[in-house]
Order: C-alpha cells, then sequence, then structure tokens
C-alpha cells in the first residue's frame, strides 16, 4: 500500500514507479491500484536471489489536489529480500594445498547460513566414482561455523580404512545430500551437490601420479627431521622414515587404481 499525501486527483500507472533491484532479474511492476492518495502497487519479483525496493520513477501525470504538476515525490519502500534457492557448497581439500598424498579432511563451505535437517553426517555421503558408498569410513561432520557469515564444516574420517587420518588411495566423491540441508528461507538444494577429488599417497603436487616429481620431494624430507613434510607422513607418527618410503615405493609409476 502506497500512501502519497497530497496526490488526491492524480490516477497513477506502472510507469510511475521504479523497481530498484540487486540480484534479481526481470523484476518489475506488473499493476497499480488504486486512485487519489491510496494505491496498491505489485511487483513481479522476477528470478533468481536478491532484493527490491519500489521507488517514484517519475511525475509524470502527477498533480496535486489544486492540479499542479509534482515534480519531487519522496517515496521509497521498504527493501524485501527474496531467497529462492539455497547456493551449492564448496569442497576444498585438507588446508587447501593441492597435495593428495594425504586427505584427512574436507571442508565444506556453504554460500549462506544453513541448517542440517537431521544429523550433520546424514548431510554428507562418502562413495567411489560410481557412486557407491566407501564401506567402513564413517564421517565425523564438526559443528557447523558460522563466524565468516557462511556455513563451514569440517569433516574428518575413521573406520578401519583409515591410516594416519588419511582415507586410503582411491578415486571418491562427496556428496551433499540435497535433502539434507536447508537455508535460512527453507530452500533445499537443487540437487545434491557433487565434488570429486582423490587419493594417492606420494602425489604431493596432486597430478594423480606418483613419479619423479613427487620423489624429489620425498627425498628431502626422509631422515630429515628439518624439512618434515606431513603430506609424506604415512603413520602419522611425526617421522619420514623407511616406513613411509616403503609406502611411497609401492606406488611410484604405478598408477592410481
Ligand atoms: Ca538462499
Ligand atoms: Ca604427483
Ligand atoms: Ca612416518
Amino acid at each position: 500500500m502506497v500512501r502519497l499525501q497530497d496526490l488526491a486527483s492524480t490516477q497513477l500507472a506502472a510507469d510511475n514507479f521504479a523497481v530498484l533491484s540487486n540480484g534479481l532479474t526481470g523484476a518489475s511492476v506488473t499493476s497499480v491500484i488504486g486512485n487519489g492518495a491510496n494505491y496498491t502497487v505489485t511487483v513481479n519479483t522476477g528470478t533468481g536471489d536478491g532484493a527490491f525496493s519500489l521507488a517514484f520513477g517519475n511525475s509524470i501525470n502527477v498533480v496535486d489536489s489544486g492540479y499542479n504538476a509534482v515534480s519531487n515525490v519522496g517515496f521509497s519502500s521498504p527493501t524485501v529480500t527474496i531467497d529462492r534457492t539455497l547456493v551449492a557448497p564448496t569442497v576444498q581439500v585438507n588446508d587447501g594445498n593441492v597435495q593428495r598424498s594425504m586427505v584427512r579432511s574436507l571442508r565444506v563451505t556453504f554460500g549462506e547460513i544453513i541448517t542440517f535437517v537431521g544429523a550433520g553426517s546424514a548431510a554428507f555421503q562418502l562413495t567411489n566414482n560410481s557412486d557407491v558408498v566407501v564401506p567402513g569410513v564413517t564421517l565425523n561432520v564438526s559443528a557447523i561455523d558460522n563466524s565468516s557469515g557462511v556455513s563451514v564444516v569440517t569433516i574428518t574420517f575413521s573406520g578401519a580404512p583409515i591410516i594416519g587420518g588419511s582415507l586410503a588411495d582411491g578415486r571418491y566423491r562427496l556428496r551433499t545430500l540435497a535433502s539434507q540441508v536447508r537455508d535460512a528461507a527453507g530452500n533445499a538444494l537443487a540437487s545434491d551437490a557433487v565434488f570429486n577429488f582423490h587419493r594417492f599417497f606420494g602425489d604431493i603436487n596432486g597430478d594423480v601420479h606418483v613419479d619423479i616429481a613427487d620423489f624429489g620431494l620425498f627425498s628431502s624430507s626422509i631422515f630429515n627431521p628439518a624439512n618434515y613434510i606431513a603430506a609424506f607422513d604415512f603413520n602419522n607418527d611425526g617421522v619420514i622414515d623407511i616406513a613411509d618410503f616403503g609406502q611411497f615405493a609401492v606406488r611410484i609409476f604405478t598408477p592410481l587404481p
């Protein structure tokens, strides 16, 4: 409802109003009903997420009760937020380093504040790249951290296949289940969000091969506490030694299954 004082003789039309939108596509005034000082302005909010407000666009044909032209109508509505979608999350492996030699955590960042429908652990699924759930691996999902203004959770792993805190060698897929996440407006993901990654012990540069490029760094780290590289510590015992080298040696120049 728009109340415009002193416009008692004016018939306003859609083109007297302007929709100021941010992020919305195609927001526009669809009808203006009323006369004199009171109008109901209906706005089609278009598509997408964003916000809009309604303002007076021009004063064409606007006169006051004395039929004097009105040139400066001060009107703007409160801003209305429109949220129709849940932004898909992004996933970071470990701390964001390219290495895939030890995969000990995944950091899932949503584009906004979310809540889980059930337990956080029920919102994620770890499969191989054929979508078969990886047996024996438990996903430990942290509490939601909203301190950055968006929701972030960290996933770590436990279970028999986990050695040194890391997933075993393999090609993986983290699936964020659309049915288990909602934004503040109650929106769900349009579909499950899928993130593909791999783990291959020794692959310090993340190129899915364990080869001479990786060996260069491994050799600088073995028996050299001053150059300890945690991503080469297969058994996570704080040293890079023959036990870790044994694991590196059986993989070099072999393909990741
Ligand atoms: Ca949203
Ligand atoms: Ca490599
Ligand atoms: Ca070690």
